[in-house]
């Protein structure tokens, strides 16, 4: 039977509206696209404009009053969500000489990843790590975590990192606890460098029994993963989409240090010009050293040192480098990957 006269169907719309239902076969190809079809769109933040309205926000709030003093970088297609993927928050954090922000922990999972700055602390789980740009720092769910920059008897200098968090992921799940400490500075257990000298050199403790869903160690420092990509691009064959790239480990499971977070650090040398590639996970993307092109469903964006930039999921990417350039970049693979449907496509040509 099909019974379209006069209207029939959307009468018949109209009144199971009132009791909220819809016809599922006016919306199917929509809920279940043949292709991703995210709103979320490619972007580029450049560091030399985000910077100054940082330094200015340093002066109208404190670390200590605004918790944690971050611009929040936001999709252009999703704004007022909070939101660089659909998934995935990012901002740039300031702290300035002498200040703390203050402990707290909640169920978001957090990474840092230093722009600027020597200096500034961030304490977790009761162990300070030093921060130095290129550092890879997490912050695991429902650990406490405090940041600081003491002072130096030089002045010291502003330290500021990129945060990516899995924000909208959790708010998904209505699933997000929080809580303050009720000291701003955590206690210190153990001395600065203890989980990096217990899980950083491809050994673990005899007996050692995993204790949480992320990695134990919590700052993977830039000039380790720099001499990795260095040597190799020495010596091995470049992949003609990625370079030369590594993902960061979780040295307990082989897998992500974060079970929402994947990251990874490539290297492109000088005058790569890349192959094309789309994977599902959308990829925050921020530039450690060196300037060139990301050319992102079509859209060039010309990047240099410490810009962030994001490619949308299922959108073609590929790199152009000028010079050698370096790329720290996350997404949500690991989440997608425990769901099985998380596809790459690495044959565009
Ligand atoms: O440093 O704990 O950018 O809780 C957003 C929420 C940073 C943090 C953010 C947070 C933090």
């Amino acid at each position: 039977m099909n019974n379209n006269s006069n209207g029939v169907r959307e009468a018949f719309y109209q009144r199971i509206d009132k009791i909220n239902l819809f016809p599922l076969w006016e919306q199917l190809h929509n809920l279940v696209p043949r292709e991703p079809a995210g709103a979320c769109v490619p972007a580029l933040w450049r560091y030399g404009d985000v910077r100054p309205y940082l330094m200015e926000a340093g002066e109208l709030i404190s670390a200590q009053e605004a918790v944690r003093r971050v611009l929040v970088l936001e999709n252009p297609a999703l704004r007022g969500q909070a939101s660089i993927t659909s998934s995935l928050y990012a901002g740039l954090q300031l702290i300035l000489p002498g200040e703390i922000a203050p402990s707290h922990r909640h169920s978001q999972s957090a990474l840092r990843f230093v722009v600027e700055g020597q200096g500034a602390y961030t304490a977790v789980n009761g162990e300070r790590t030093t921060m130095s740009p290129g550092d890879f720092i997490i912050t695991p769910s429902w650990a406490w975590h405090d940041h600081g920059n003491p002072p130096e008897a030089d002045g010291g200098e502003p330290v500021i990192w990129l945060d990516g968090l899995d924000i909208p992921l959790v708010r998904f799940f209505d699933a997000g606890f929080a809580q303050n400490h009720d000291v701003d500075a955590q206690p210190l257990s153990r001395p600065e460098g203890t989980s990096l000298a217990r899980f950083g050199h491809n050994m673990l403790p005899v007996n050692h029994a995993p204790g949480s869903r992320s990695s134990p160690i919590f700052n993977y420092p830039y000039t380790r993963t720099r001499e990795a990509l260095d040597t190799l691009l020495q010596h091995e064959q470049v992949d003609p989409c990625d370079g030369v790239k590594l993902r960061y480990v979780n040295p307990e499971t082989g897998g992500a240090p974060m079970p929402t977070m994947a990251t990874f650090m490539q290297l492109l040398p000088r005058g790569f010009h890349g192959a094309a590639y789309r994977s599902t996970d959308a990829t925050v993307f921020s530039v450690v050293e060196g300037s060139g092109v990301a050319v992102i469903a079509g859209q060039r964006l010309a990047f240099g040192p410490k810009d962030t930039f994001i490619a949308p999921s299922w959108s073609p990417i590929n790199f152009e480098a000028q010079e050698a350039c370096v790329l720290f970049s996350f997404s949500d693979r690991p989440v997608q990957q425990a769901a099985g449907i998380w596809r790459e496509s690495r044959d565009l040509a």
